[in-house]
């Protein structure tokens, strides 16, 4: 595979989304990348209805802790076959917002399910695809809150809405995934001004990549 596939992470309103973007911009417009981004759950038309599923509820049934497991696998299974495993084979990069390491965080450690059992379901979703890197943003859980309770419609989601406790644990969680792995993740200050995180994103990938600009 030629092209490298980054990956953030971090809990809710971290600032993974808007930090992806301005990446992607970034390794597009000055670098002169191929570039791609995508996110988790989502990223193919299947894989946006398992997002609705998961978010909403959709189907008048609440989804069981097992099923919501199984289905951000199958979304990430249908991002991997059909569009992340064939563009870095063709040389483009991929900005990714979530993978792999959101199941461990919130079902593993949010959840409560066998971690190492959910990194086999993982690997079996993902085949060959592998993060070269990985960006933990992190922030405390009330700093995120606060931030999306200021975001437009202000509406939670049906992760969202789970308890504090929840989302102290995948907080912690994220920490000791990225303990175990420190050649792949770079854990980054989520609290800075957006453009500081960015900054220090970049630098962090003209020294991983070797990039000059
Ligand atoms: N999930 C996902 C699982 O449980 N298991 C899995 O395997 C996977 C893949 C996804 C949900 O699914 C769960 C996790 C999630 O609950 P989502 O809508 O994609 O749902 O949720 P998030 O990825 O958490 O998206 P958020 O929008 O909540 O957070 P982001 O992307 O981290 O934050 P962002 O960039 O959208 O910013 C949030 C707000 O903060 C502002 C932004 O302008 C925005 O208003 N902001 C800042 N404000 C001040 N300073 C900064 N540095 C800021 N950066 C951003």
């Amino acid at each position: 595979m030629n092209g490298k596939l980054i990956t953030f992470e971090g809990g809710e309103g971290a600032g993974k989304t808007t930090q992806a973007r301005e990446l992607t911009k970034w390794l597009q417009e000055s670098v002169g990348l191929k570039v791609i981004t995508t996110r988790e759950p989502g990223g193919t038309p299947t894989g946006e209805v398992i997002r609705q599923l998961l978010q909403h509820d959709l189907s008048g049934e609440p989804l069981c802790d097992e099923t919501e497991a199984l289905l951000f696998c199958a979304s990430r299974a249908q991002l991997c076959k059909n569009l992340i495993g064939p563009a870095l084979k063709d040389g483009t990069w991929v900005v990714l917002d979530r993978f792999t390491d959101s199941t461990l965080a919130y079902q593993g450690y949010g959840r409560g399910f066998n971690v190492d059992q959910l990194r086999n379901i993982n690997d079996f979703a993902t085949g060959e695809v592998k993060p070269d890197l990985t960006i933990l943003i992190e922030i405390s859980v009330e700093e995120g809150f606060s931030r999306i309770s200021k975001r437009g419609d202000g509406v939670k989601d049906r992760i969202e809405q789970a308890p504090l406790e929840f989302h102290t644990r995948l907080h912690d969680g994220y920490l000791e995934i990225a303990k175990r792995e420190p050649e792949r993740f770079v854990i980054v200050d989520g609290s800075q001004s957006s453009e500081k995180v960015q900054e220090d994103i970049r630098n962090i990938i003209r020294s991983r990549f070797g990039l000059e600009v």
